[in-house]
């Protein structure tokens, strides 16, 4: 009944603590002021204007939805999303509810929809991970996680969900062998451009993030 299902949340996530939240925030912000900056970027800017010439403050271009930067593991919709019971009666899931981890931040990237960092997960982590989350890429041979991301920020009209969407699809490309072309080495790593708009920054030192196993009931 209707009661069953107010019971399950919109989703499960890893959620930042304040501190790695403002170092992240910051890392992201001093990555775009730094892309919009450079030439290879201006060189393909009508990726994000739909025009040449024209200039774009990325910082502008992208709406932080004032949400808590997290790491969605399972989205449920109230338990209108497919496997959201399964996903909640996993004894995994009830024991590690409410602890304490640390995510692995390992790149950044950019596309003129999202602007997100990639989450590297560890075994343990994995076992939070939904089996299907992956399932969207058409190449379906990315192993599991490789979804794993932070949303930093939407273009307008945009929703967050695009920021998995936009992830899997570089990975699929350098899956396909696609190496992009390699911009140059950043102070924060090496970044690369993979065509239509997408930006991927490897980071040199991942960004090691606090987080803790919750919900949101939104
Ligand atoms: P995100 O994980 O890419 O940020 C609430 O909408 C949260 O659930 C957002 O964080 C959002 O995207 C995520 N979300 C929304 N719809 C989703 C879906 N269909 N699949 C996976 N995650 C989704």
């Amino acid at each position: 009944g209707p009661l069953e299902e107010m019971s399950l949340p919109l989703f499960f996530g890893w959620f930042l603590l304040s501190s790695a939240r403002d170092k992240v925030r910051c890392t992201s912000m001093d990555f775009l002021k730094t892309l919009d900056t450079l030439d290879a970027f201006k060189k393909h800017l009508s990726d994000f204007t739909g025009k040449a010439e024209k200039e774009v403050d990325l910082e502008q271009y992208f709406q932080s939805k004032g949400t808590l930067l997290h790491c969605t593991t399972k989205f449920c919709n109230y338990g209108k999303a497919e496997g959201a019971k399964e996903y909640v009666q996993n004894p995994t899931v009830k024991d590690l509810y409410g602890s304490a981890f640390e995510l692995s931040l390992s790149a950044l990237f950019v596309t003129p929809r999202t602007v997100g960092a990639r989450v590297s997960l560890t075994e343990e982590q994995l076992l939070l991970w939904p089996a299907d989350a992956e399932k969207e890429s058409e190449s379906a041979s990315l192993p599991r996680g490789s979804r794993a991301h932070i949303t930093l920020g939407c273009a307008e009209n945009v929703e967050p969900v695009q920021t998995g969407v936009d992830l899997l699809e570089i990975l699929a490309l350098q899956q396909e062998g696609q190496r992009g072309e390699l911009i140059e080495e950043m102070e924060l790593g090496s970044l690369t451009y993979y065509g239509e708009g997408r930006w991927l920054l490897t980071l040199r030192e991942p960004i090691c993030s606090p987080a803790c196993f919750s919900s949101v009931y939104g």
